[in-house]
């Protein structure tokens, strides 16, 4: 590449040269083409994209595969998200973007996953007594499988985590004051994928 380069900035020179005026010798490299600069972000793990609304709800901008949506929320035509479902063992990024006008201390949202044996009533309870823990109650972090921190308006938080292997329905919340009595929460859905259903029982 170089050899062809100096090549045609040789003929270039010799052109110019014949036609006898070089006048100002601008340098006119062109930028050499590497467009890499926006690949990094691209690591192909599934992505939601979540909002969080003054309504106190998870919504989606449109339905998707993978997703379970309800009815429109607000006037802006998002869909409730009802339930994500996902394969054991899959990798998967939650995006939370909480669209608000509010202070951070009137309206933020976070969104914690549960593990399949907590009590996301008993959580959220307890949640809204940690508000200097960011609603994290301290005594039930081992029932949190995935979690962001919070994200007022304007704001987007993000987690990437691994789905259980065990099927079944995982709770998802936000564990802001008052916002799971609200109905801000969802259902994982970890989906065998054969049937495990052996001798058991
Ligand atoms: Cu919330």
């Amino acid at each position: 590449m170089k050899l062809l380069h100096t090549l045609i900035a040789l003929s270039l020179m010799l052109f110019i040269g014949c036609g006898g005026e070089s006048g100002d010798q601008q340098k006119t490299e062109t930028p050499a083409q590497s467009e890499e600069t926006e690949m990094a972000s691209d690591d192909n793990v599934r992505t939601i994209e979540v909002i969080g609304t003054n309504q106190m709800k998870f919504v989606v901008e449109e339905n998707e595969e993978g997703i379970t949506v309800g009815d429109a929320v607000g006037s802006d035509g998002n869909l409730l998200l009802e339930s994500i479902s996902a394969e054991p063992g899959e990798e998967i990024r939650i995006k939370l973007t909480t669209k608000s006008d509010l202070p951070a201390n009137a309206m933020a949202h976070n969104w914690i996953l549960l593990t399949m044996e907590a009590d996301g009533q008993a959580f959220a309870t307890a949640a809204s007594q940690a508000k200097d823990n960011d609603y994290i109650p301290a005594d039930k972090k081992d029932q949190i499988l995935a979690e962001t921190g919070l994200a007022a308006g304007g704001e987007t938080v993000e987690v990437t985590f691994t789905a259980p292997e065990e099927p079944g329905d995982y709770e998802y919340i936000c564990s802001f004051a008052g916002h799971y009595a609200a109905g801000m929460k969802g259902m994982l859905k970890v989906e065998g994928s054969e049937e495990t259903g052996g001798e058991e029982g």
